[in-house]
């Protein structure tokens, strides 16, 4: 896992360029930069694995989508947004940059991204370049995150508490990143399609679970464990699983999800979701 990680930092180091105007380019290299844990390229990266992928024909891809991760990230954290100052232990884009450049340098990341899979992934056939920019490009717009977005924004806003409304929120908020890493690193691979059937399984489990997670420890830990404001859902009456069902039952469903999980990455052999699930758990324990 850590060897994935410090691929994934070397590739960003060297795809993250400053060039004229140095504003933006600086910063949409700070937060792509920042250290955080890099699970949506890790993820592609060993989806690849999975199927017998060359993880180098995946290196530009799995960037690419630690990039749109960024991007959202940016935009979450705005004014008009999230509102939040601090991110993966630093101030957000807008308060080091303004807001202004912190939304240009979310929409160029947007573009950036693909332009780097087109431009630097020398081993993939044409086919499969735009086979993974379709994933990319439902993902990223209103199919995907932005549908997850502006449903939580209006959820919270009407403060509707519906369960099928939270589960499509997680969907797309979060599950569809996973979704694009996992499918992206097994259509680099050639999966077939009862592979791209179990990826596609896997990010909508792991996703529920994770949002679960991240809201539970959003509750339960400090600024300092999380790098970023904590206890903020909650003041903002968000629709959340721990809102709607208490701490212990978010609990008892993120280890019934864990438990599935485990049954897709056995058949795969995968040291490092069983690493990723661990710390999670860990962190759950405390
Ligand atoms: C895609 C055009 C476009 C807009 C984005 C703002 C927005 C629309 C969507 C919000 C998506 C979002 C921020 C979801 C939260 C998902 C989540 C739990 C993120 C935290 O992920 P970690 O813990 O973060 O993996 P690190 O910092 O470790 O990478």
């Amino acid at each position: 896992m850590n060897n994935l990680i410090e691929k994934v930092n070397k590739a960003l180091e060297e795809y993250m360029v400053e060039e004229y105007p140095q504003d933006i380019f600086k910063s949409m290299k700070y937060t792509v930069t920042l250290p955080g844990k890099r699970l949506r390229p890790v993820m592609c990266l060993e989806a690849c694995r999975f199927f017998g992928g060359d993880m180098e024909a995946a290196m530009p891809t799995a960037c690419a989508i630690e990039m749109l991760h960024a991007q959202s990230l940016i935009h979450d954290d705005l004014p008009c947004m999230d509102n939040d100052d601090f991110r993966r232990g630093k101030p957000s884009n807008h308060k080091v940059f303004g807001e202004a450049i912190a939304v240009l340098a979310g929409d160029a990341l947007l573009s950036f991204a693909p332009q780097l899979i087109i431009e630097k992934s020398d081993k993939l056939s044409d086919s499969v370049k735009i086979k993974v920019l379709h994933e990319f490009m439902k993902t990223a717009g209103a199919y995907g995150l932005i549908a997850g977005q502006v449903v939580d924004i209006e959820s919270e806003n009407k403060g509707i508490k519906d369960s099928k409304v939270l589960e499509y929120i997680h969907t797309h908020k979060t599950a569809d990143l996973f979704r694009l890493a996992l499918k992206a690193g097994a259509i680099i691979a050639g999966a077939d399609e009862k592979g791209l059937q179990d990826m596609d399984d896997l990010a909508q489990k792991f996703g529920l679970a994770f949002q679960i997670y991240d809201d539970i420890l959003d509750e339960i830990s400090t600024f300092e464990e999380l790098g970023k404001t904590v206890g903020k859902d909650k003041e903002a009456n968000k629709l959340t699983y721990t809102s709607l069902y208490g701490l212990e039952k978010a609990r008892e469903k993120v280890n019934s999800l864990f438990a599935e999980i485990y049954d897709i990455i056995d058949k795969y052999n995968s040291e490092v979701f069983r690493y990723i699930i661990d710390n999670m758990k860990k962190k759950l324990d405390k």
